[in-house]
């Protein structure tokens, strides 16, 4: 999702000399595969959007391969960059990297500084310790390695698997085949109560752009939307888009997580980003992309 977005905005600010690789085509899990092709490719510009990511199910079940492959997979990219001359390297965090109570709105500073949500501990590790490399390789060998730390993701190429995904992907396929099938219930996991803040991807690639072109600096940058809304508001406005109106019921065996994540955008901010995409019609877009290349290929 965020690397079809990255290319989307690159190609159309006319970055043409791309190099691409999917998972299919280079695994970067695997030490000699990275150092191989970084040796014949030598990119100029680095954007470490590659990640084992999931929902807070897929986190809470899985935290060996969230840890294991995250850190294999930034040990690898992070230093082939470093070892073949980068100029520059973008690493993509995420803001589960920030203490579970942390104040809000979270400003960066807030890193390290109490514990962390226990349902994806193993992937705040993994990132915390990405952003330590990237601050040991500018402190060390001067690399302009930088890192940001996007808040809840959502848009086109999402995962819309109802066991690893994110909230959005999930509530939208959910209401999707419950309009679908005329049930008269959609099940929300958790209470509803936490808040999350959402940005739209092609707003991250934004931002990213942004970054690479103003921000010099090893210190994490938060990049968010500045406003957050409950879970249950969540569901609510999924159901309004997709035309569901059956009732919802919140299953309490599923875990909240954290009561709110909603991030400090002061530092982004001042380097004159703003997002352009309001949730409402990020979710009819995102929606109106399940439909077209998702829906039809989905058994209900
Ligand atoms: O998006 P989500 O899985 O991740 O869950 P987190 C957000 C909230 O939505 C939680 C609730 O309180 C969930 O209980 N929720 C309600 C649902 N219904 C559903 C559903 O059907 N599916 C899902 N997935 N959630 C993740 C971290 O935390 O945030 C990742 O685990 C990453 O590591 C990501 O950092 C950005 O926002 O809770």
């Amino acid at each position: 999702m965020v690397g079809s977005a990255l290319i989307r905005r690159l190609k159309s600010e006319g970055f043409a000399d791309l190099i691409v690789r999917d998972r299919s085509e280079l695994d970067l899990r695997e030490e000699f595969a990275v150092t191989k092709f970084f040796t014949e490719e030598k990119p100029t510009v680095v954007i470490l959007a590659a990640a084992k990511v999931g929902g807070i199910k897929a986190n809470n079940d899985f935290p060996v391969e969230f840890l294991l492959d995250n850190l294999r997979i930034q040990n690898n990219v992070i230093h082939a960059a470093y070892a073949n001359g980068a100029r520059k390297l973008l690493f993509l965090g995420s803001s589960c990297i920030y203490p579970k109570f942390a104040s809000q709105p979270i400003p960066e500073t807030a890193l390290l500084s109490g514990l962390l949500e226990p349902t994806n501990e193993a992937y705040a590790v993994a990132k915390i310790t990405g952003i330590k490399l990237c601050q040991a390789y500018a402190r060390e060998y001067g690399a302009n390695f930088i890192s940001a730390m996007p808040t809840n993701l959502y848009g086109p190429h999402d995962n819309f698997d109802l066991e690893t995904s994110h909230v959005v992907a999930a509530l939208l396929r959910k209401a999707h085949e419950a309009k679908t099938r005329k049930d008269r219930e959609l099940i929300v996991w958790g209470s509803g109560k936490p808040r999350r803040e959402f940005l739209h991807v092609d707003d991250l690639a934004s931002a990213c752009l942004l970054l690479l072109e103003k921000y010099d600096s090893s210190e994490v940058i938060n990049i968010g939307c500045g406003e957050d809304i409950s879970i249950r508001e969540l569901a609510q406005l999924i159901c309004d888009v997709v035309g569901f109106d059956g009732e919802l019921v919140w299953d309490p065996t599923k875990p909240d997580g954290v009561p709110r994540k909603l991030l400090d955008v002061t530092k982004v901010s001042a380097l004159g980003w703003r997002p352009s995409i309001p949730l409402r019609q990020g979710i009819v877009q995102t929606y109106n992309w399940f439909l077209k290349n998702v829906a039809r290929s989905t058994p209900a």
